[in-house]
């Protein structure tokens, strides 16, 4: 009886509740929607992280700051074979670690002496930023640079003098290099360092300390379209924990006020939050290698191409973008075995995805807006991104139906919301037409901008997608059903 009337209130909201649209424009958008530049940045999927400095010579992680720049010799480096190798293995921006905790800068910063201008390389006149940004330039990469808040070098590191000096540095990065697509704000404050000399651990207040809407704002007004990362935001945020994953529940909505640059909730940072009151994009950070920087005993512990894309699946499918770390080594070149699995990772993405054997198929939907063309189910196996269905505004459950013609074998489906109208969906389920009986194939929680499912091989000729819960009316882009080509 109780089902019964459920199932009658269900047919009545989605017969009689529901407003038709007759234009994209007239799709209610959610209350935090992402920007343009934020769409953009997403889209891209997978970016690189380049760390390379004094660590590489002194075979650390993190430097103490009191290293001597004549340590730092690479003697063939060569920032073109970095942009080629990113763009050959499908990567569309690198971020280079302008400055580490070390405090040793990669630019001859004419604020400090510990830099390149002190070292060997070019005789001193070297300036590897540039370097960087012009190899990136040339093969169509986006730039970003990281610039380390803390500083284990700096005289002045914990007292007021010091955000003046890491503000003159931040210009000199985006003021002589053109457009820098994204500024990386680490967050780690260890403590103890040379600091000049003075060999001590300061403690530092992470949530006053840097005056970060201070700087945010100087590096917006240098840069009107740089995105900013750090831990909380506010463009880009970093997803809690570094192997690259985002939580299986990941809203790109967040309440910022929750958030602290250095000090927030992982946990938090690894889910979103769907009441969040700000739209920041998640990024999952690894390194190819155990480390971040090159050290020639992890040679044998570079990561495959299968085990990178298993984080793909974690990080591009919960709907992040996925930033992967290749350190050049001693000479300032990238591995060639790091290259291959590069490679070897975009290898797999390329055959996977090149087909999608769900495009041209029948289907439909319980609901759809209205009768025109710009809302029909047919949108979402057309091969293009840009076309969507939706349903009438308000309904908050529908399912979708498509006919594969004949027995198909796939292991991977992979669901798109259209996020410029906000993330939505909270709960769905896939079910697959085995012969002939409609079996759970599998289910998820958050869509978001990819949403990539793996399972076993299966052979069905039917696929259902039922969404059993979202805040406002599903806009889905496209359903995609692959085939994994290792
Ligand atoms: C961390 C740093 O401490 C690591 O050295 C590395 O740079 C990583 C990407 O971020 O916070």
């Amino acid at each position: 009886m109780y089902k019964n009337c459920l199932f009658l209130f269900y047919c009545f909201i989605m017969l009689v509740g529901c407003n038709q649209n007759s234009s994209k424009n007239d799709i209610v958008k959610s209350r935090v929607i992402p920007t343009s530049n934020q769409i953009v940045y997403q889209r891209q999927k997978v970016i690189g992280f380049v760390h390379f400095g004094m660590n590489t010579f002194t075979d650390k992680e993190w430097g103490y700051g009191d290293e001597n720049p004549q340590n730092f010799n690479p003697q063939k480096l060569d920032a073109e074979q970095w942009a080629i190798a990113a763009k050959e293995g499908g990567l569309k921006e690198l971020i280079l670690v302008a400055k580490h905790h070390d405090g040793f800068c990669l630019w001859p910063s004419k604020y400090t002496e510990h830099s390149i201008k002190n070292s060997p390389y070019k005789g001193g006149k070297g300036d590897i930023v540039k370097e960087f940004v012009d190899a990136c330039r040339k093969q169509g990469l986006k730039i970003g640079l990281y610039l380390s808040p803390w500083d284990r070098n700096h005289k002045d590191y914990g007292k007021q003098e010091y955000i003046a000096y890491y503000r003159n540095q931040l210009n000199e990065l985006l003021t002589n290099y053109g457009e820098i697509a994204e500024i990386w704000f680490d967050g780690a404050n260890g403590g103890d360092g040379f600091y000049g000399g003075a060999n001590e651990t300061r403690k530092i207040d992470r949530a006053t300390y840097y005056d970060w809407p201070t700087t945010i704002a100087l590096a917006k007004k240098l840069q009107p379209n740089l995105l900013i990362f750090s831990d909380a935001g506010p463009d880009i945020h970093w997803i809690g924990n570094e192997n690259g994953f985002a939580g299986e529940t990941f809203w790109s909505t967040i309440d910022d006020s929750k958030l602290v640059i250095g000090n927030s909730d992982m946990n938090y940072l690894n889910s979103g939050d769907p009441n969040g009151n700000k739209w920041i994009v998640g990024q999952c950070d690894v390194s190819i290698r155990p480390g971040w920087f090159y050290h020639s005993k992890e040679d044998s512990l570079v990561k495959t191409p299968q085990q990178l894309f298993d984080i793909y699946l974690k990080s591009v499918g919960r709907n992040s973008v996925l930033l992967i770390n290749i350190p050049p080594n001693k000479d300032g070149l990238f591995s060639k075995i790091d290259i291959e699995n590069l490679k070897g990772l975009n290898r797999i993405i390329q055959n996977t995805f090149e087909r999608n054997l769900a495009t041209g198929k029948t289907i439909t939907a319980s609901n759809t807006s209205s009768n025109s063309k710009v809302f029909a189910p047919e949108n979402l196996v057309d091969n293009n991104s840009s076309t969507i269905w939706t349903t009438k505004d308000n309904c908050l459950s529908a399912e979708i139906n498509i006919n594969l013609g004949s027995s198909t074998q796939f292991d991977i489906i992979e669901l798109n919301e259209a996020i410029e109208y906000g993330q939505r969906i909270s709960k769905f389920q896939v079910l697959a037409k085995i012969d002939g009986i409609w079996t759970p194939i599998t289910s998820g929680t958050t869509i978001g901008l990819s949403r990539l499912l793996k399972f076993d091989p299966i052979i069905a000729d039917g696929i259902k997608i039922t969404v059993e819960s979202t805040s406002n009316s599903p806009v889905l882009e496209s359903i995609g059903v692959y085939k994994l080509q290792l």
